[in-house]
C-alpha cells in the first residue's frame, strides 16, 4: 500500500469477463483464537517490491522473511527475529517509523492489550520487548494497520465489532503509538463483519472498509479526515464478498485508489475485484482469476513485482508450504500455478500478507 500511494499513474481500465459471483463454502482458515484479521504485505528491505513474512508464534516465536526478486521469493529459513509474536498474538506489518522499510507489530490483545514493534534494518527486525502501546486492541478486538493521518508513518486501528462497533486509533510518533481511547468512529464493522484498511479515495490518508459478507454482501467505507473516520452507513458496494468469502484490499490498477478483492477459495477458487472510483467500488462478478487460493489456502495482496499494481499471493501452509503469486495486469491476475517459494509458512504458521477470518 505504501508504494502504490506514491504511484499515481493512470491505468486504462476496460471491461473484463462478467460472470456470476457464487457463494463458496471454503474450509476454515483456522483463525487465531478470539477472531481474525486481514493484513497487507510489507516491503522489508525498501527496494519497492513487497516481500513475505511468516510467524511461527507459540513458544519459539520465530520470524522468517523471504525477499521478492520480482519473480520469486528468495531465501529459506532466513530468520529476521527470534522472539516476536509469542503464543497466540496477532502479528501485522507496517512502516511505523516512516523510513521506507516495513516493520512488524504484534498485539497481545486480551487483558494486557500490549503492542510491541520491531523495526526493520533491511536485513532483520531489531528490538525485543519494545512496547509501543500498553492498552490497545483489548480482549478479542480486531487490530489493523494504516497511515490514517497521512504523515508517512503507519498507525494502528482497532475494531471492537459486536454491538458497540467502536473504532479506535493510536497514531505513530515514530517511536510509539500515541493516544488511548481515542475514538475515530462509533458505529462501524458491526457484529461479525470483517473490517480492513485502504486509501479508497486516494488522498494519502488510509480509510476503513467493512464487509458484511453473508447473503447481504454489503460493503461500507468511512473516509479518514486525518482525525476521524467520516460517514455512517455509506455503502460503496451492495454485492461483494458473499457468504464466507475472504475479502481484502489493494490498488490493482495503479490509479492511486485502493480497490477490493474477494477470494471464494474452496473448489471454485475464483477471485473477484471491484475497482474504486473514489466514492464507490465498481463492478459485480468481475472475475480476475478463476483458480487461485484453492481449498483452505490463505490468500493475500501486495505489489510483489514492484510495478505499482498490487498482485495476489496464496500460502498452502501445511507440509507442502508452497507459495503462489498471480501478478496484476491492471485488468486481471495472470498466471496459474506460478510458484514463488516452495517452503515458506509451514504447518499452521501465520504468514503476512494474509487474510485469516
Ligand atoms: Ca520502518
Ligand atoms: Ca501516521
Ligand atoms: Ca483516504
Ligand atoms: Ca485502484
Amino acid at each position: 500500500m505504501h508504494i502504490n500511494r506514491r504511484l499515481l499513474a493512470l491505468a486504462a481500465v476496460t471491461a473484463v469477463t462478467m460472470t456470476a459471483q457464487i457463494p463458496a463454502i471454503p474450509a476454515s482458515a483456522a483463525p487465531p483464537a478470539g477472531g481474525g484479521f486481514s493484513g497487507v504485505a510489507g516491503d522489508f528491505n525498501g527496494d519497492g517490491r513487497d516481500d513475505i513474512v511468516t510467524f511461527t508464534r507459540g513458544p519459539a516465536a520465530d520470524v522468517y522473511v523471504a525477499l521478492s526478486t520480482g519473480s520469486s521469493f528468495s531465501g529459506t529459513g532466513v530468520k529476521w527475529h527470534d522472539f516476536f509474536a509469542v503464543g497466540a498474538e496477532t502479528p501485522l506489518v507496517g512502516d511505523f517509523n516512516g523510513d521506507g522499510k516495513d516493520d512488524i507489530a504484534t498485539f497481545t490483545r486480551g487483558a494486557a492489550a500490549d503492542v510491541y514493534v520491531a523495526l526493520s534494518t533491511g536485513s532483520s527486525f531489531s528490538g525485543t520487548g519494545m512496547k509501543w502501546h500498553d492498552f490497545f486492541a483489548v480482549g478479542v478486538e480486531t487490530p489493523a494497520v494504516g497511515d490514517f493521518n497521512g504523515d508517512g508513518k503507519d498507525d494502528i486501528v482497532t475494531f471492537t465489532r459486536g454491538a458497540a462497533a467502536d473504532v479506535y486509533v493510536a497514531l505513530s510518533t515514530g517511536s510509539s503509538f500515541s493516544g488511548t481511547g481515542v475514538k475515530w468512529h462509533d458505529f462501524f464493522a458491526v457484529g461479525a463483519e470483517t473490517p480492513a484498511v485502504g486509501d479508497f479515495n486516494g488522498d494519502g490518508k488510509d480509510d476503513i472498509v467493512t464487509f458484511t459478507r453473508g447473503a447481504a454482501a454489503d460493503v461500507y467505507v468511512a473516509l479518514s479526515t486525518g482525525s476521524s473516520f467520516a460517514g455512517t452507513g455509506v455503502k460503496w458496494h451492495d454485492y461483494f464478498a458473499v457468504g464466507s468469502e475472504l475479502a481484502s484490499v489493494g490498488d490493482f490498477n495503479r490509479d492511486g485508489r485502493d480497490d477490493i478483492v474477494t477470494f471464494t477459495r474452496g473448489a471454485a477458487a475464483d477471485v473477484y475485484v471491484a475497482l474504486s472510483r473514489g466514492s464507490s467500488f465498481v463492478g459485480t462478478g468481475v472475475r480476475w482469476h478463476n483458480f487461485f487460493a484453492v481449498g483452505a489456502e490463505i490468500p493475500g495482496t501486495g505489489d510483489f513485482t514492484g510495478d505499482g499494481r498490487d498482485d495476489i499471493v496464496t500460502f498452502t501452509r501445511g507440509a507442502a508450504a508452497d507459495v503462489y503469486v498471480a501478478r496484476s495486469t491492471g485488468r486481471a491476475f495472470a498466471g496459474t500455478g506460478v510458484k514463488w517459494h516452495d517452503f515458506f509458512a509451514v504447518g499452521a504458521e501465520i504468514p503476512q500478507p494474509g487474510i485469516l477470518w
